[in-house]
């Protein structure tokens, strides 16, 4: 159903907030009909009463260090990324390693819609209508072997494509990593949309992780290599700052960021009516995720 929305989108007519509007009118009378799940389910995965952002917005206040540390680098820069042909290497503990091109795994995963808050370690939020698949689905498609226990993931690394990787902000290639019970949550997916629209390289195409509960960087931009392990994979921002950002980096009002306070966050948007909010725990999906890490400290594990 998704898919067919995403192929008839007509961006010469109406704007993707439009059709994402419209759409949820369409869904919403379906759904009391008829008792649709899915995309119903999916949208109702965003914390109570938040209004997506626009596209705009969505598109033009990125990171992406790649592409350069300002904001507005990436929606400048990151034109030159060629996101055809792209394949992703699935490796280590999996039954069948290799390359995935990026079409045929569109062609398996049913792409859905999520309204997620996205809430960066910087204490800014953003809400987003993501298309994309279930990370699960993809690793229960290369088949994850029983020793597995956390997902490494890597982006590529293009000096002649990503102007940002000649400044030694960060160990290149950028890597991330979660435990494998955290990929294997329903509310982890692999974006590899915006609104309808295939997802712009500002923003990772042509695919992304997206884990709604914890900060943005964990989701990581252009994945070109997912490698299931049983030792705690490497991440990028811990290389570069172990003190300021752990393995886990799930959003906690409770704990601050060593620089700064993680006890609310402004919303982008809105002008100079952008407004604070309080920030929630788990980024407001407590309820779906707190189980996964009972008995840890997580002021301590963070
Ligand atoms: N490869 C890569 N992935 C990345 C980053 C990056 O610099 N490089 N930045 C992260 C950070 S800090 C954030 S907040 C989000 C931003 O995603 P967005 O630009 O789509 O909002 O991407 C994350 N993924
Ligand atoms: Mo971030």
């Amino acid at each position: 159903m998704a898919n067919r929305w995403i192929n008839t989108l007509n961006d010469n007519d109406v704007t993707p907030e439009d059709l994402f509007v419209n759409r949820r009118q369409i869904m919403g009378g379906a759904l009391a009909g008829i008792g649709l799940v899915g995309m119903g389910q999916a949208a109702s995965a965003a914390p109570e009463g938040l209004e997506p952002n626009s596209f705009e917005e969505i598109t033009s206040y990125n990171n992406y260090y790649e592409f350069g540390t300002g904001k507005d680098d990436p929606a400048k820069y990151a034109a030159s990324l060629t996101t055809q042909p792209w394949t992703v290497q699935i490796e280590g503990m999996v039954d069948k390693p290799g390359p995935y091109a990026f079409e045929d795994i569109m062609k398996a995963m049913t792409i859905e819609e999520r309204l997620y808050k996205f809430r960066c370690v910087e204490a800014w939020s953003m809400v987003v209508p993501w298309n994309g698949f279930e990370l699960a689905d993809l690793l229960n498609m290369a088949g994850v072997q029983s020793g597995a226990k956390y997902v490494a993931f890597e982006t590529a690394l293009r000096p002649d494509e990503m102007p940002g990787v000649a400044y030694n902000v960060l160990d290149w290639p950028y890597v991330e990593g979660l435990r494998l019970d955290e990929a294997m949550n329903p509310l982890t997916i692999m974006a590899t949309g915006i609104y309808g629209k295939d997802i712009p390289n500002q923003n990772g195409a042509p695919l992304r992780l997206v884990v709604p509960w914890k900060y943005g960087f964990k989701s990581i931009k252009s994945i070109v290599k997912i490698t299931l392990t049983d030792t705690q994979p490497a991440t990028s921002w811990n290389k570069a700052n172990a003190r300021e950002y752990g393995f886990y980096s799930n959003v906690n009002p409770e704990v601050d960021h060593p620089r700064w306070s993680q006890a609310s966050e402004r919303m982008i948007g809105g002008g100079l009516f952008s407004k604070r909010i309080p920030t929630l725990m788990f980024n407001g999906y407590e309820e779906e995720v707190a189980s996964l890490y009972t008995g840890m400290d997580l002021s301590k594990e963070i």
